[in-house]
């Protein structure tokens, strides 16, 4: 294989799994431990949620513990009331169903005003692409209710045209 053949199959490899990409995804979050020294709204604002995406809190179950809340429990910190669901395994999967916010808090004494609180905003993922997995640049990403399928095919037959050619060239100039 020549080397710019090379080149181009994995990215050819990889605009195909977009489509793959753009569905639910697992996000560790705050790419780390739930514990009190991450900084959860920054994590959260450098993602973008869609439906079916799924996230995962990973803690030492007797220290932290995961809250679903309300905004304004999230805000208040106080779970006397506002409290949807609770989860405590330390390993806790929690998938995002519906496209809207969700608030989670650590219930622990101080967790939650010490910053141990997350709020995420959740899209349907059939209008908008993700923010952070943006195609390359050369290849516009279809619209909306496009047939997605149909134009990554095309797209690498014609890197692939492009890189044969390529080489052709190489071959008949330099070799
Ligand atoms: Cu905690």
């Amino acid at each position: 294989m020549s080397p710019s053949l090379q080149l181009v199959a994995p990215s050819c490899l990889l605009f195909l799994s977009l489509p793959l990409l753009l569905r639910a995804a697992d996000y560790t979050v705050g790419d780390g431990p739930w514990d009190t020294g991450t900084n959860y709204a920054a994590w959260a604002d450098n993602h973008a949620f869609v439906a079916g995406d799924v996230l995962v809190f990973q803690y030492v179950k007797s220290q932290h513990n995961v809250f679903e809340v309300t905004e304004g429990t999230y805000r208040s910190c106080d779970t006397a009331a506002g409290v949807l669901k609770g989860y405590t395994t330390g390993f806790d999967r929690i998938e995002l169903t519906e496209a809207r916010s969700y608030w989670f808090i650590c219930d622990y004494p101080g967790h939650c005003v010490g910053g141990m609180k997350l709020a995420v905003n959740v899209s349907d993922g059939g209008s908008a692409g993700r923010g952070d997995a943006g195609p390359p640049p050369s290849v516009p990403m279809p619209p909306p209710g496009s047939a997605a399928a149909a134009s990554p095919p095309g797209s690498c037959r014609s890197w692939a045209a492009w890189a044969l050619t390529l080489s052709v060239f190489v071959v008949v100039n330099y070799m």
